[in-house]
């Protein structure tokens, strides 16, 4: 007799958002097709005593193989960072197709694609950039990708290559609002840092650790509050990104507390990381470099913040913010391939692989739920880049991205141990309980033990989203 199912997981603790419940679970043609006590038999069959089954992660902010400006380029592509990501229990990532300045958005787009196709080892759904909002891209590119399945798009408050002004901001939002996307915002303030960045690198302050000092909290704080007052004159929710700490934090209290539909999204490096590691002594004082990221770490006080913030339910999402740039590398943080002004530093670290464990050690200090985690790492990014129900849960008829973690694991993160191709991690040495084990991307095990299984590359799917769902 055939078997039941292609994939039987036996004695799964299965948790999602809401539920906590025992069971098996059956996998047919890549989709879960049971969940119950003593499935039939499954042409595989895999024991998950002891471990929690999660949802796979969905990485709602990445950035791999993004073109960039000033010759630099990104460490992972579609395969490495997809790869890595896996491996760290991520089985859906959702980068950025960005739009040059000057240049047509569609053409960003089937750039993109190019460099995903035959690539990705998971399923991956695109966000757009829009840095150059003329009238053909508000009326034309950009109401038509969105119907084409592309609901989410990014814009910036600061860089010169990408920024808007106030009055392009509220021209993006008011098509977000009339076609039903949702927009993220990097809320820095431009001319705040130009200043500041002026008057520091005229006093001969240069080295990495001033990186924080020209983008202090404040600067983070005015433009989160500008942006708040633009998605309330335009009446449409909107999400801010990679929020570092309490000020950022504070304004988003306050809009969420008058009613308005303010999301956030933070990050492992405001959890774990702040100024004194951009202050690193290592490499004639250069090596805080590979830890310049923007809004930059902050504080113990702010961690803290974030932390209270997470349990709070503030936030909605936890992403990487990937952001893959080699040290040793003059295409990456040494441009040029040697040490350079704070100003000349990209900005970005890596994370995509070590998300979910940094955060999971938090589940184990107590600091939020089990619920919480996979609600802010799996289900809400989901159903805000419209991917929900097929990803983000453990239900009959969602995809089997299934991880098994071990929740008791202590594991010492090294960079020699991690799947990306970037040449160092913030994080090294840094000890955490719970990591994910088994991976299962549409019923296929990816990664087995720890051990990634080298799957064709190739094999993830482009998946175009629904509308946001934000609740
Ligand atoms: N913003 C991002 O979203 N990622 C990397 C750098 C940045 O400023
Ligand atoms: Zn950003
Ligand atoms: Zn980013």
């Amino acid at each position: 007799m055939s078997d039941t199912f292609d994939l039987v997981i036996r004695h799964a603790d299965v948790v999602t958002a809401a539920d906590r419940f025992t069971c098996d679970i059956g996998v047919r043609d890549g989709v879960i097709a049971a969940l119950g006590r003593n499935l039939a038999s499954g042409a595989r069959e895999v024991d998950a005593s002891g471990l929690l089954a999660l949802p796979g992660g969905v990485d709602g902010h990445c950035h791999l193989d993004q073109p960039m400006t000033d010759g630099l380029r990104m460490a992972d592509d579609f395969f490495t960072g997809t790869r890595a990501a896996v491996c760290g229990g991520t089985t859906t990532v959702i980068p950025f197709a960005a739009q040059e300045k000057g240049g047509s958005l569609r053409a960003a787009v089937d750039d993109y694609h190019r460099r995903a196709e035959g690539r990705a080892v998971v399923d991956y759904g695109f966000h757009l950039i829009v840095a150059d909002p003329t009238e053909k891209v508000l009326r034309e590119e950009l109401p038509q990708l969105i119907r084409e399945g592309y609901t989410s798009f990014k814009i910036y408050m600061t860089y010169d290559d990408l920024k808007l002004s106030d009055r392009e901001i509220l021209e993006v939002l008011s098509v977000a609002r009339e076609h039903g996307a949702l927009v993220m915002v990097h809320a820095e303030n431009s001319d705040c840092i130009a200043w500041l960045t002026d008057k520091l690198v005229g006093q001969g302050r240069i080295a990495p650790k001033f990186h924080g000092l020209a983008r202090p909290a404040a600067v983070e704080r005015e433009a989160t509050h500008r942006a708040i007052t633009f998605a309330e004159l335009v009446d449409v929710p909107i999400l801010i990104v990679h929020v570092s700490g309490k000020d950022a934090i504070g304004q988003i209290r306050w809009a969420q507390g008058r009613g308005m539909q303010i999301l956030a999204e933070t990050c492992p490096q405001y959890l774990y990381l702040s100024a004194e590691d951009m202050n690193h002594p290592g490499d004639d004082g250069y090596a805080g470099a590979k830890c310049v990221c923007s809004p930059p770490p902050r504080d113990a006080d702010n961690q803290e913040a974030v932390w209270k913030a997470l349990k709070q339910g503030v936030f909605s999402v936890f992403s990487s913010d990937h952001a893959p740039f080699n040290y040793e590398d003059p295409q990456g943080k040494k441009p040029g391939g040697k040490p350079q002004s704070f100003e000349h530093i990209p900005n970005g670290i890596p994370g995509i692989e070590t998300r979910l464990p940094l955060l999971f050690d938090g589940v184990h200090r107590g600091r939020l739920s089990i619920h919480q985690f996979v609600e802010l790492t799996s289900y809400r990014p989901a159903r805000l880049y419209g991917l929900y129900p097929r990803k983000g849960t453990i239900a009959v008829g969602a995809d089997a991205d299934i991880v098994l973690w071990d929740p008791e694991m202590r594991t010492t993160i090294r960079n020699t141990q991690l799947h990306h191709a970037v040449d160092y991690t913030p994080y090294e040495g840094r000890e955490v309980v719970g990591w994910p084990v088994h991976c299962f991307s549409r019923g296929e095990q990816l990664v087995a033990s720890g051990q990634y299984l080298a799957p064709v590359a190739g094999r993830g799917r482009f998946l175009p989203a629904d509308a946001p769902s934000l609740v």
